[in-house]
C-alpha cells in the first residue's frame, strides 16, 4: 500500500477536555507520523468554508458554532493507506456507534462534540490540508 496523507483536527471538545496528549499518543502508536501540526482557531468563515460539503444539512449552523468555540489542533498524517487507516483509528461519526478503542469512543461525548476530524478521501485529505498549511509547514 502506497504511503500517503490525511488530515486531522482535535476538535474543541476534546481540547477543552484536556485530551491532546492522548489523542496524539493514540495517532502516534497507530503508525502515523506528524508532517504538519498547529495550535490555532478556526473564524467562522473557516469553518463554513471547510464543511461547505455539509451547508445545506439541519446540523450545519450548530457544527460552524462548535468548530469555532475554542481552539483546535489541526496536523496532516503520513503513513500507508493513511486516509482509510485513520478513518478507522477515529471510529464512527456517532460515538454511541463508535468501534470499542477509537478515538471518538474513547474520547468523543455526541455526534456533533465528535473529538476528532478525519479526511474521507486522498482528494480532500489535499484539499483540507493546503486549507490549513502553507508548504513551509509541511515537512
Ligand atoms: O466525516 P465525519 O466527521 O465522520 O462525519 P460527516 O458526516 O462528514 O459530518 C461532519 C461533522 O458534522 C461530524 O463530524 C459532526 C457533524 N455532524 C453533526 O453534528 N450531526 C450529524 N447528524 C452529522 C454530522
Ligand atoms: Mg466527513
Amino acid at each position: 500500500m502506497a504511503t500517503n496523507r490525511t488530515f486531522t483536527m482535535i476538535k474543541p471538545d476534546a481540547v477543552k477536555n484536556g485530551y491532546i496528549g492522548a489523542i496524539l499518543e493514540k495517532i502516534q502508536t497507530a503508525g502515523f507520523k506528524i508532517v504538519a501540526m498547529k495550535y490555532t482557531k478556526l473564524s467562522k468563515g473557516d469553518a463554513e468554508t471547510f464543511y461547505a460539503v455539509h451547508s445545506e444539512r439541519p446540523f450545519f449552523n450548530d457544527l460552524v458554532a462548535f468548530m469555532t468555540s475554542g481552539p483546535i489542533v489541526s496536523a496532516i498524517l503520513e503513513k500507508s493507506n493513511a486516509v482509510e487507516d485513520f478513518r478507522t483509528l477515529i471510529g464512527a461519526t456517532n460515538p454511541e456507534e463508535a468501534a470499542e478503542g477509537t478515538i471518538r469512543k474513547l474520547f468523543a461525548g455526541s455526534i456533533q462534540e465528535n473529538a476528532v476530524h478525519g479526511s474521507d478521501s486522498d482528494e480532500n485529505a489535499a484539499i483540507e490540508g493546503a486549507f490549513h498549511f502553507s508548504g513551509r509547514e509541511i515537512f
